[in-house]
């Protein structure tokens, strides 16, 4: 499974705590796109798409959501409920989004620039392409 979670290092005082992320440091790409998610609603589920190329690291930075990642053989859960921690994604895997709490904001860091022709919209696709479709051997 190409994923897993990246704990962050958190620089906290009596005024609150700060986390810094640098490309190629604390993330295992350099940084070149950032969006946001805000106004989720718990039965709006998102994602459904694999990517061929791009890696991201995903934020729950207030909220919380479940994470299903799927590489064709094996489906996982995560929860992503903390904003000192990140799940990295890498690419050939398929994303969904389900159960936002109510105002549930997320932060995605992405290494490449958005090119709609990278995503993988169609399931049956996805394992096309990543070879599991069971007519690849
Ligand atoms: C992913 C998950 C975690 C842009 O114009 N630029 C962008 O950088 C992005 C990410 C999206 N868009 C447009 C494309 C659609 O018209 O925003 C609209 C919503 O995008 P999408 O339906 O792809 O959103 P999600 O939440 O299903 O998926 C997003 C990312 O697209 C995807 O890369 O891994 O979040």
């Amino acid at each position: 499974m190409n994923y897993r979670m990246i704990d962050f290092p958190v620089h906290g005082d009596n005024r609150g705590k700060l986390v810094a992320l640098e490309g190629g440091v604390d993330l295992p790409f350099e940084i070149k796109r950032m969006y946001y998610m805000f106004d989720t609603l718990p039965n709006e589920s998102r994602g459904f798409h694999a990517h061929t190329k791009l890696e991201q690291v995903i934020i729950a930075m207030d909220g919380a959501c479940r994470f299903v990642l799927d590489d064709g053989e094996k489906r996982e859960t995560v929860l992503l409920n903390r904003p000192d921690v990140g799940l990295y994604i890498g690419p050939g895997m398929w994303r969904e989004m389900h159960d936002f709490s109510y105002g549930c904001k997320l932060v995605v860091l992405a290494s490449e620039h958005y090119d709609e022709k990278e995503y993988i919209r169609n399931y049956d696709e996805f394992l096309k392409a990543i070879g599991k479709d069971g007519r690849s051997e």
